[in-house]
């Protein structure tokens, strides 16, 4: 049996970039994977999140998930803090990686930046509830992207080194599922860095409940270059924003970067910036009505969240049990 976990985290406005980069592809795996997509509520209290807000943007994502096309009744949507097996699992992984092991993950440094002293300990110890994450359902396969790569060879080492500690299978190694469709989309107002929730320029990114006026003027706003559209890929060659608008037009088409070139190459920046607004409205524009939708019935939402809840424990009780029946724990 094949069974993929992924997640997205609730810490502000869904974007492009988590929509081409990760959502739009369980879509599609959905077809050929067990799945279980979870809204990551824990993670995101590694940094602080209002209370409201949280609540709010746990909601949003998963109106996303189902606009998107994944289905409830197929695929397991719940949120993470709703199975406390997450947080069991973690702690038995915060007693198995090493020091040194978590040290090495590049997305701390980050994110911690200068003032790793003030880093909460949940900061740290992310790739630890990672690990957990995926193996509470003993998942077979994580679709990543490239910057969650180090964490789930994290979770390799923590299953192996689990399995070796105590001398029993009890958990996959699992395996990385990297896509080539999936799109690393950049911020339109600077084309070196990735667009992200946590972005306070609220132009840097399409948030997926955007309006499409609000996308017409995000698009018409993003940072370019003077030189018109070049119509072979060597020519976005130093050109970060040009590459971004035209890779963002290819994956919205379900094209590829040359098509798109062969087909606007030579056009100033502002007709294309007017193809691709209305590409991005005839996409985005259904699933921002379904998420609408959705959002204006909350008990919608969280009776499939507690449905998807109850699914997800029947699957992560047993193998929560195997693990605490492994380390010794004394059960009731
Ligand atoms: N710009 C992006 N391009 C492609 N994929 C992206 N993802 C995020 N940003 C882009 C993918 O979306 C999934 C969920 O991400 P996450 O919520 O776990 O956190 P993140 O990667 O840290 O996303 P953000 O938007 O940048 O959030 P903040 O600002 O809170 O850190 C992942 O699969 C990710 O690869």
């Amino acid at each position: 049996m094949k069974r993929i976990f992924s997640g997205v985290q609730p810490t502000g406005n869904l974007h492009l970039g988590n929509y081409l980069g990760a959502i739009r592809n369980w879509v599609q795996l959905q077809k050929d994977y067990e799945s279980i997509f979870c809204v990551v509520d824990m993670h995101a209290i590694t940094v602080w999140q209002d209370p409201a807000e949280l609540t709010r943007t746990t909601r949003e994502v998963t109106a996303a998930y189902i606009a998107a096309g994944i289905d409830p009744e197929a695929c397991i949507i719940f949120h993470q803090s709703a199975v406390p097996g997450h947080a069991q699992l973690a702690w038995v992984f915060n007693c198995v990686a090493r020091m040194g092991w978590l040290n090495r993950m590049t997305q701390f440094k980050e994110k911690a930046g200068k003032h790793k002293e003030n880093a909460s300990v949940g900061l740290f110890a992310y790739p630890d509830l990672m690990a957990a994450d995926i193996l509470l359902y003993k998942a077979t396969h994580v679709p990543v992207g490239e910057d969650q790569k180090q964490h789930l060879e994290l979770t390799r080492d923590i299953a192996q080194k689990f399995n070796n500690d105590f001398g029993r299978e009890v958990f996959p190694i699992t395996e990385p599922l990297i896509l080539g469709t999936a799109t690393r989309v950049m911020s339109l107002r600077d084309g070196s860095k990735k667009m992200s929730k946590s972005e306070t320029s609220d132009f840097s990114r399409i948030n997926l409940r955007d309006d499409a006026d609000l996308i017409a003027q995000k698009i018409r706003k993003a940072k370019t270059d003077p030189e018109p559209l070049p119509s072979e890929i060597a020519g976005l060659e130093n050109r970060p924003e040009a590459a971004n608008l035209v890779g963002i037009f290819a994956a919205l088409s379900d094209s590829t970067r040359e098509a798109v070139l062969a087909e606007h190459g030579g056009q100033p920046f502002s007709a294309f910036k007017q193809s691709l607004t209305d590409l991005s409205v005839e996409v985005l524009g259904p699933m921002n009505a379904e998420m609408n939708r959705l959002l204006a019935n909350p008990d919608e939402i969280d009776a499939i969240l507690k449905r998807g809840a109850e699914r997800a424990q029947a699957i992560a009780g047993p193998i929560l049990d195997e693990v605490y029946e492994t380390v010794g724990f004394l059960r009731p």
